[in-house]
């Protein structure tokens, strides 16, 4: 399928997908089973914004996951599920175990008036029965609406009644490491302001003794009983939508982001084979959540309609020790293996000898998503995990892009640290100045837009496609406006430096927070930083960080002058800190992503109204951090 194996491919296949995109995306496709094969390829207008892929063209995208890996792979793991738990033994399930648990689950959905069309919302933890509801939704053409088990009860509430659910599949409770979080327990408080919810399936997982509440609660084990292993799959128009995924905006409520079927299912499963260089029979693992985009695009979609065995990650990295993600890899000889800087950088810290009890020769491609992987990490990643001979796929993309957008091919790209390098095939950026004109040209920096569709874009955000134009199709009309900001370096390499709004202009010079941050954790005290902007009377902003060590500093202001010191060195003294305040830890959200509004407020010295800290992690960090400021 449109192979690369050589940095030579790529130069010929990136060609030909911007000279003749339809012709790219079309030969892409034809290897997938489509029931009926699309009338025209592709229909666009980003000014609308309207974007149609495969138009006409019919198909189940399980049937690609599921039906058409039978016939060679039926008896091949598809999942591999490792409990929280290392005592307790993983489950293989294979591509038929797969197919007629995703049928049963489909046949219970149905069962319980389920209907094409239809929303489900989905709060169960990292068990077998999420992958199996996610895709029975799909099976029977209903939008699932996944929203991560961390998540609280008003998070709960505002995303089902934004997508208008009428159904919850969630469990009596998720293990954390050795705690338990009682799901069951948040639904029941999320519904008490969703009227319209008339249904609750109940997977039992921890056996909490949950209560069920009369006439609207069912157990997962119940309604199972019944159902048939087969379930024919609905036939749905590539258009249609697949799923509602949230994604927090920088004001407002979350955005409900929607991706359609066909062309999200081509490009989930192109992307994923070729970035990692996916061979048949290779075990692969992300350990994202499925209630993130990662989760949803590349542990499930991608691997699964590549025929590939993926595993299902119930547990923590730090439980029962820093080493549990080294032995899983073991355990499980793990080929390929895809993570985010901030667990890299959590695993950074603990003893080496973690890394070192277990055998990790197994492993052949690493990749990395979420942020900006700083150097240090990726450095430190590269040797005690790759053992200096994995490729660190960086691969840059969003919630709204579906799939992964610049990114490395691993083997076949050169690799730099912490560059995102090259974009895939199909993919067109753009790099804008403040005044909305193209920066053409290498050795530059700008805004990163993309100019030209690719198939798995999401179509509009649920029920407010003027947000979605406002939000992404404005600031730059006839582009999609990513929101980040990025470098071009002298080889045409891009390097992300961070959101937009993460930007620092300090007398007049462009500073990521990013690139600030990835230098101060050079210093070999320091283990995480966060940096944010604030306004200054003479360079306009200042930059404020918050520094974490490993060990407490014992003289403060001698290690703020080293820090300082460092950056001066790897960026400029433009870069140097204005002040540092030693932290012992960040406000971070679920998804690992370090919530800098409050960071800016604390370094404004406005602390009177720091905003909803609800989706915290550990909200208890916010009152350390304003009762140290500087
Ligand atoms: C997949 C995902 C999207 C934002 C994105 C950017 C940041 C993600 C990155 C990266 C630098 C990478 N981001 N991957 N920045 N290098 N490899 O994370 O989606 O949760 O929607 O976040 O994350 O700022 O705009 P999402």
């Amino acid at each position: 399928m449109n192979v690369i194996r050589t940095f030579e491919d790529y130069q010929k296949q990136y060609k030909k997908s911007v000279e003749h995109p339809e012709n790219f995306w079309s030969e892409v496709a034809s290897h997938f089973y489509w029931r009926k094969k699309w009338d025209k390829v592709l229909e666009w207008d980003f000014l609308k914004p309207e974007v149609k892929w495969f138009i006409g063209g019919k198909l189940n995208i399980t049937e690609n996951c599921l039906d058409r890996h039978l016939i060679k792979r039926a008896n091949q793991t598809a999942i591999i599920w490792e409990p929280n738990n290392p005592e307790d033994s993983a489950k293989h399930i294979t591509y038929q175990h797969l197919y007629d648990e995703v049928c049963r689950t489909a046949n219970m959905l149905k069962a319980n008036g389920v209907k094409k069309g239809d929303r489900v919302c989905i709060y169960l933890p990292m068990i077998p029965e999420l992958a199996y509801t996610v895709l029975a939704c799909a099976r029977i053409g209903a939008v699932h609406s996944v929203v991560f088990a961390g998540f609280s009860a008003k998070s709960l509430t505002d995303r089902i009644t934004d997508a208008g659910c009428k159904i919850v599949v969630t469990s009596d409770g998720a293990y954390r490491g050795d705690k338990t979080i009682n799901l069951k327990g948040i639904i029941d408080q999320a519904l008490e302001s969703c009227p319209d919810v008339r249904k609750v399936i109940v997977k039992e997982h921890i056996r909490s003794n949950a209560p069920m509440k009369a006439g609207r609660d069912v157990w997962w084990h119940d309604e199972i009983k019944n159902a048939a292993p087969h379930c024919e799959a609905e036939e749905m128009d590539a258009e249609d939508m697949l799923f509602i995924l949230y994604t927090s905006g920088s004001t407002g409520k979350p955005k409900g982001m929607v991706h359609t079927c066909g062309g999200y299912m081509v490009y989930t499963n192109y992307t994923f084979q070729t970035a990692f260089q996916y061979h048949e029979g290779q075990v692969y693992w992300c350990t994202a959540d499925i209630g993130w985009i990662t989760g949803h695009s590349y542990i499930l979609y991608g691997p699964l309609s590549a025929g590939a065995t993926t595993v299902i990650f119930e547990g923590v990295p730090s439980w029962p020790d820093w080493g549990r993600f080294w032995q899983t890899i073991d355990r499980h000889k793990v080929n390929i293996f895809y993570t985010a800087p901030t667990a890299i950088r959590s695993l950074q810290q603990a003893p080496l000898s973690f890394v070192e009890k277990y055998d990790l020769s197994s492993l052949k491609v690493l990749g990395s998503v979420g942020e900006p992987i700083n150097e240090e990490a990726w450095q430190w990643y590269s040797k005690h995990i790759g053992k200096d001979k994995c490729p660190i796929i960086d691969t840059w993309w969003q919630t709204e892009t579906g799939g992964f957008m610049i990114s490395p091919i691993a083997n076949v790209t050169n690799l730099k640290p912490a560059h995102a390098t090259l974009p895939l095939p199909g993919v067109q950026p753009a790099v804008m100045n403040e005044s909305g004109l193209e920066i053409e040209g290498n050795n530059i920096e700008g805004r990163l837009t993309i100019k030209y569709p690719w198939p798995s874009m999401a179509r509009t955000i649920y029920g407010d496609h003027q947000r979605f134009k406002e939000t992404y199709f404005s600031s730059f009309p006839g582009k999609y406006f990513t929101g980040d900001g990025c470098k071009r370096d002298e080889d045409g390499y891009y390097r992300i430096t961070g959101r937009v709004d993460d930007i620092i202009i300090v007398s007049g010079h462009n500073l990521g927070t990013a690139e600030i941050e990835s230098a101060i954790d050079e210093h070999s005290a320091v283990c995480e930083t966060a940096v944010v902007g604030y306004p200054h009377d003479i360079k306009g902003q200042g930059i404020y960080a918050f520094v974490i060590c490993y060990e407490k500093p014992a003289e403060e202001d001698k290690l703020r002058a080293e820090i300082k010191e460092t950056v001066s060195k790897i960026i400029g003294p433009i870069a140097k800190p204005d002040k540092i305040q030693f932290v012992s830890g960040l406000p971070k959200t679920r998804s690992g992503k370090i919530m800098r509004r409050i960071l800016r407020k604390v370094a404004e010295g406005d602390t009177s109204n720091l905003g909803d800290t609800t989706t915290l992690l550990d909200p208890g960090v916010v009152d350390e951090i304003k009762a140290g400021a500087i």
